[in-house]
């Protein structure tokens, strides 16, 4: 059975992925970490530390401590606050990924990283977005992305860490909120829809972005991690998606649930530069055919499940 340590966990995607992989390996046999306490719902449920990702020592520790074999590396800032102080985000995520890393090379780790659709820049084909193409990108974000892919498959070839890695769309959930995210518009329009009838959105109208439903972000999370390492040609990291969005067709898609929903435009220019650095509609066929990735939600079923969830809150 795997033993599986999760950094980042209080995040949007650890939110999700920290019961669903207690589901499936055993509670005891998940080990939640973050930089801080995560409250009852997850200390209770399952072993929990306090965890600074950098810092390598006190990762090996708890490696050893719970015999890990695999661990989910979540812990990151996100491409518009990585903008805010692109030092610090150079610093987290390649001073966490590196520490991550060196103990999964000295523990015989696996390793899950995820890279981001913000891997890609300007240059790089926009619809669609091959699999290996330019990548080029325009954010300190997408620079640790990149230098993380590629720090991923170099401790792959060099020492045979068993790493791999999906490129995330925007990712759409509710729970724990997204945290700096260029495509947050798309997680808290359904909350302001909720609460105000209204939403004002950071982005244009027209801003087509990739995207993807969380329960099908957590299949692919364990589905890469369980794939057969003979079929993988890529591993750092596959191109995933799941439907494409602009502000004002998610707005139409809500409004087939309520109908008095307004939505209108404040742009904000460095989130939508951002955005218009990256892609129109990423290909996703190599992670279709190598460990049969395939999402099952699109816009429509995507925002029936999170109007349904956010209007029966007790
Ligand atoms: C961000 N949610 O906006 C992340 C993600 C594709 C976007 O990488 O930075």
């Amino acid at each position: 059975m795997k033993h599986i340590l999760i950094t980042g966990a209080g995040g949007q995607i650890g939110s999700w992925l920290v019961p669903r992989l207690r589901e499936l390996y055993g509670e005891a046999n998940v080990v939640a970490t973050d930089l801080r306490d995560l409250g009852t719902e997850v200390t209770e449920a399952g072993p929990f530390e306090i965890l600074d990702a950098t810092d390598a020592n006190a990762l090996a520790q708890c490696v050893i401590r719970h015999r890990v074999d695999t661990v989910y590396h979540l812990a990151a800032l996100l491409s518009a606050t990585g903008e805010q102080n692109p030092k610090l985000a150079w610093e987290v995520n390649m001073g966490s990924l590196e520490a991550v890393l060196e103990v999964a090379r000295e523990q015989r780790c696996a390793v899950f990283t995820p890279s981001s659709i913000g891997a890609f820049g300007p240059d790089t084909p926009k619809n669609p977005t091959p699999q290996d193409t330019i990548m080029r990108p325009a954010t300190m974000y997408g620079i640790t992305k990149v230098a993380g892919e590629l720090l991923c498959d170099y401790y792959h070839a060099r020492y045979g860490v068993d790493t791999r890695g999906l490129r995330f769309p925007g990712l759409i959930s509710y729970g724990a909120p997204p945290g700096g995210g260029t495509t947050d518009w798309a997680v808290d329009i359904f909350y302001k829809a909720v609460s105000e009838g209204r939403y004002t959105c950071f982005l244009r109208s027209d801003s087509q972005l990739d995207m993807m439903y969380m329960p099908d972000a957590i299949d692919a999370l364990v589905g890469i991690m369980e794939a057969n390492p003979d079929k993988l040609v890529h591993r750092n990291a596959f191109n995933v998606t799941a439907m494409q969005l602009t502000p004002e067709g998610l707005a139409d898609e809500i409004r087939k649930h309520i109908p008095d929903f307004r939505i209108d435009y404040d742009v904000d220019p460095v989130r939508q530069a951002i955005a218009d650095s990256w892609p129109d509609r990423i290909d996703d066929s190599a992670a279709r055919e190598e460990w049969g990735w395939g999402p099952n939600f699109d816009g429509a079923t995507m925002a029936a499940d999170m109007l349904e969830h956010l209007t029966n809150t007790d």
